[in-house]
């Protein structure tokens, strides 16, 4: 086999002894030491060993490309979305590409929310969300690729709508393809390790990888998440990284608050109470998110005060905040995409401080 038909098993470069710089490197020396088949390259080695973590300069136009040209092909696709970021995971436009395939929808990480919430609940926004956007789904599962939850389900899906074909992964970057890929080799063979590469960084899987698993010789494959540029997690750098996206069920933490007070969530985010009667908001966010709590005319010189320092992440430099301005008259959540969102209950008015490119959205409550 030549070296240049031979890829990372882990992320799917095609492996490369010249550039350490470039994806695919292997030194010569552990090239010559191992299987073929089992090879891993130097970022994922380091990946996988020791969680060290390296963010790629990705080609947003090039994964799109490569994913493209996949789903047109005679396939199932399974569109993976992360259910704590559902609005900048779900890609409205992939529609235009599926060529008539049957399309499946996951929705990963369900292990974030908490357990007292009715997936039903879930489900239901995510199938209204779905039908919006004109998507015909042959079904839509919540599944966990970290602890396991619904994987068998999954599978019984694939099974149910694959009709002797291969199955694609697709979907947006760091929503969970490949853990939930491990997730079933996992429950299915008898492979002691993880086969692809995971990380919290996005941009882990490079190229497709096809892992031959049904009897008939048709394949899983997993395939690099598509670039949303007003995803949280592309703006951020791997430290900061660690501190947004939650480990763990994310925990209520509930704040009493006065018109005219003030939350800032670590230094990404800011909630304001403009107007209305004292009342419980309640937050969810990752557990290692700091929130601070000072008065709406204060806001802005704590800001000046403790950017980077009190209030991170992020860690480097200040953000240029957007106001949004928000009225409501029943109860909702008001999400910030890809950070968490805030229960609201009663009637108010609020201002909602974030990066630019991300999304702040209301909707019905779902917890
Ligand atoms: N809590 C939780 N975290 C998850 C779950 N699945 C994946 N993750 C985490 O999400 C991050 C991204 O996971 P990956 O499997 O690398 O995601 P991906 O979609 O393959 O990412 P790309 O290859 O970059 O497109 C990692 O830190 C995972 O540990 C899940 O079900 N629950
Ligand atoms: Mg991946």
């Amino acid at each position: 086999m030549l070296l240049e038909e031979i890829r990372c098993i882990g992320c799917g470069a095609l492996l490369q002894t010249k550039d350490p710089k470039k994806p695919g490197f292997i030194k010569e020396e552990v090239l010559e030491k191992r299987d073929l088949n089992d090879c891993l390259c130097l970022r994922c080695h380091n990946i996988q060993n020791y969680n060290k973590n390296a963010k790629v300069d990705v080609e947003a136009n090039e994964y799109f490309e490569i994913v493209k040209n996949l789903i047109k092909k005679d396939c199932l696709i399974v569109n993976v979305v992360d259910v704590f970021d559902f609005n900048s995971t779900f890609i409205p436009f992939l529609n235009q590409y599926t060529n008539k395939n049957d399309l499946l929808i996951v929705g990963n990480k369900i292990d974030l929310y908490p357990k007292s919430i009715k997936h039903k609940k879930i489900t239901d926004w995510m199938r209204l969300q779905i039908n919006k956007a004109g998507f015909k789904i042959k079904d839509c599962i919540l599944v966990s690729g970290k602890t396991g939850y619904n994987i068998e389900q999954l599978v019984r899906l694939i099974e149910k709508y694959r009709n002797k074909k291969d199955v694609y992964i697709v979907g947006t970057s760091n929503v969970g393809k490949s853990s939930i890929i491990n997730a079933i080799l996992r429950k299915y063979t008898d492979l002691q390790r993880d086969l692809v590469t995971t990380s919290v960084v996005p941009g882990t899987t490079l190229n497709a990888i096809r892992i031959p698993f049904f009897q008939d010789h048709k394949a899983i494959i997993d395939t690099p998440g598509l670039i949303n540029p007003s995803q949280m997690t592309n703006m951020l750098s791997v430290e900061d990284l660690k501190y947004v996206l939650p480990k763990k069920e994310i925990k209520a933490r509930i704040y009493q608050l006065d018109a005219n007070q003030t939350v800032f969530i670590g230094g990404l985010a800011s909630f304001s109470f403009v107007e209305g009667e004292h009342q419980p908001f309640v937050f969810y966010f990752s557990d290692q998110l700091k929130l601070h709590r000072t008065k709406y005319e204060n806001k802005d010189s704590l800001y000046e005060r403790q950017a980077g320092k009190l209030l991170v992440p992020p860690f480097d430099g200040k953000i240029d905040f957007e106001h949004t301005s928000i009225t409501i008259t029943e109860p909702k959540e008001i999400v910030i995409s890809g950070l968490g969102f805030i229960v609201c209950k009663k009637p108010c008015k609020l201002e909602i401080a974030t990066l630019k490119k991300v999304k702040v959205i209301v909707r019905d409550c779902l917890i």
